[in-house]
């Protein structure tokens, strides 16, 4: 018999070999996600959603990549289990392997650009994982003719490795011919060929950004610029392909691929993105010029009906997101983008068209990938956050941080600068004060102002004696709110409070 090293080696090295070969297969076939990422994301939509705070917490926006270690060390574990199972009991680890293949295959069935035919390739690698598991772990021949008469019956090592073999090149070939027959999924991002926007965006005083080290510039480079989906894997749109469709309660529902799109009168903006998961003091939140059609636009020629209140935007990775119909058909930029600072738009971000809300958190504006935008009402359904527990209205809250000096440190007593940034979209920021220990709030100096949808820097000069200090700061938005003292976590519908940044002089 095998010892249990042996088997448990044995478990994880066949359980390895059968993710990688659906990996290799599903990417041949083109059927559908691989199993990991089917697993990750169908994981992703079913935690909830403390979970999924506490995961950006501690991981920020490297909480896919903690996932993903995650899965492996739960992969591990039971691929051991497998090992010691089949060495204690015939088939029974070939088993457990069967049986990961089936959990792997529903969650790729589950996923929106998954479904039963996408199953195929897990189900097959699964079953070869187990008859080489079976094959592997078997017990040594039998020397006496009895035995050897009883084991002939049952499958001996040298079939059951025969049988996976032949599995495995008939998947192969399977694989190959599906490849050649069906369309495949999209390649990668194509280059797009953007228009000078009809309506440009006010130009950037030299003012609106003060140039001081350690604060967030005023236009964030799209390396920079946070990111946060449910998206385990990049959804892949082909350019060439892409539609969004636009339906519900409407006269007449419009369908628009992307020449059609970039055929319009395109709007340059600067918006501030900003994400509901944002703690106070946090960097979950970045601007940018951006270069798309008008929302109100397409839902002009839709015409939207009496009674409906909300559109329902969809991405082609299955996330929605719920906005107000009025939000949409306003004044304000609410853009299908196509461009960022320039360019279009990043993989990451939304290539190749995204919704950019001025005003909103992004969970209930700012879908990427986007497909679809039904016109419908907030009594009737719900989009993917409001589904885990979050607010189904989300409109920012007027916040503000300070970015330098950064906390904890010691820092020499004179003239020491206090800046950051504050925000308040579609409303504008009309002031920053700062106070020292809890002293009276001090006006900050405002950079120059580019759009009441954006981020404003500024800048307190602060005498600082020796000692322990605790700097606060708020913002007052150009409707006259002042910023709330009150601490409130970002569930459901974002955080409030004071940034507090703690220092040390001399
Ligand atoms: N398809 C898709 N779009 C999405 C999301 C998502 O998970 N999937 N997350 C939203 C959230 S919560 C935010 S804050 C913004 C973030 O946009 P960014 O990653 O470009 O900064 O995208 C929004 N759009
Ligand atoms: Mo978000």
């Amino acid at each position: 018999m095998v010892t249990r090293a042996a088997a448990a080696a044995g478990g994880v090295g066949v359980t390895a070999g059968a993710v990688v070969l659906a990996e290799v297969l599903t990417r041949l076939a083109r059927t559908g996600p691989g199993p990991v990422e089917a697993v990750a994301e169908t994981f992703i939509d079913f935690t909830p959603g403390w979970l999924k705070e506490l995961a950006i917490d501690l991981f920020g926006t490297r909480d896919k990549l903690a996932l993903g270690v995650g899965i492996a060390v739960v992969m591990l574990a039971l691929a051991v289990v497998a090992g010691l199972e089949e060495r204690r009991r015939r088939w029974s680890g070939a088993g457990v392997v069967v049986v990961l293949g089936v959990v792997a295959a529903a969650a790729t069935a589950y996923r929106p650009d998954g479904g039963l035919l996408a199953t195929w390739p897990v189900l097959a690698c699964a079953v070869i994982g187990a008859l080489v598991l079976a094959a592997v772990l078997a017990p040594p021949e039998p020397l006496d003719a009895a035995r050897a008469m009883a084991e002939r019956r049952t499958l001996d090592r040298r079939s059951l490795l025969k049988g996976a073999g032949l599995l495995t090149a008939g998947t192969l070939v399977g694989a190959g011919v599906a490849r050649v027959t069906t369309a495949g999924r999209a390649p990668a991002a194509a280059p797009l060929t953007l228009p000078a926007p009809a309506a440009t965006a006010p130009p950037v005083p030299a003012g609106a950004d003060l140039k001081i080290p350690g604060v967030a510039p005023y236009r964030t480079p799209n390396a920079d610029f946070y990111r946060i989906d449910t998206a385990f894997v990049l959804p892949r749109v082909d350019a060439a392909t892409w539609q969004l469709r636009v339906h519900g309660l409407v006269d007449q529902e419009v369908v628009l691929n992307l020449d059609e799109l970039l055929a319009q009168p395109l709007t340059q903006a600067w918006v501030t993105l900003c994400c509901v998961s944002n703690e106070v003091g946090g960097d979950l939140v970045s601007n940018a010029l951006w270069l798309g059609l008008p929302v109100r636009d397409v839902l002009r020629r839709a015409g939207p009906r009496a009674g409906a209140d909300m559109v329902l935007s969809r991405s082609v990775d299955g996330f929605t997101a719920s906005t107000p119909l009025a939000v949409l058909t306003d004044e304000r930029n609410a853009l299908l983008a196509v461009g960022m600072n320039g360019t279009q738009l990043p993989p990451e971000h939304g290539y190749p068209v995204r919704l950019v809300v001025p005003g909103l958190y992004g969970y209930v504006s700012a879908t990427k990938w986007v497909s679809e935008l039904k016109v419908t009402r907030f009594a009737d359904e719900t989009a993917y956050w409001t589904d885990r527990g979050w607010s189904a209205h989300g409109p920012v809250k007027i916040s503000s941080r300070i970015d330098v000096p950064r906390g904890r440190r010691q820092l020499a007593p004179g003239d020491l600068v206090v800046a950051g940034v504050a925000w308040a979209q579609h409303t504008g920021i009309a002031g920053v004060e700062v106070r020292v220990d809890g002293g009276a709030w001090q006006s900050a100096e405002l950079a120059d102002e580019v759009s009441v949808d954006t981020w404003r820097q500024w800048v307190w000069h602060w005498a600082a004696d020796a000692g322990e200090h605790a700097l606060e700061v708020r913002a007052t938005g150009r409707d006259g709110t002042v910023q709330t003292g009150e601490r409130a976590g970002v569930v459901p519908d974002g955080a409030t409070g004071w940034h507090r940044v703690d220092v040390r002089v001399g």
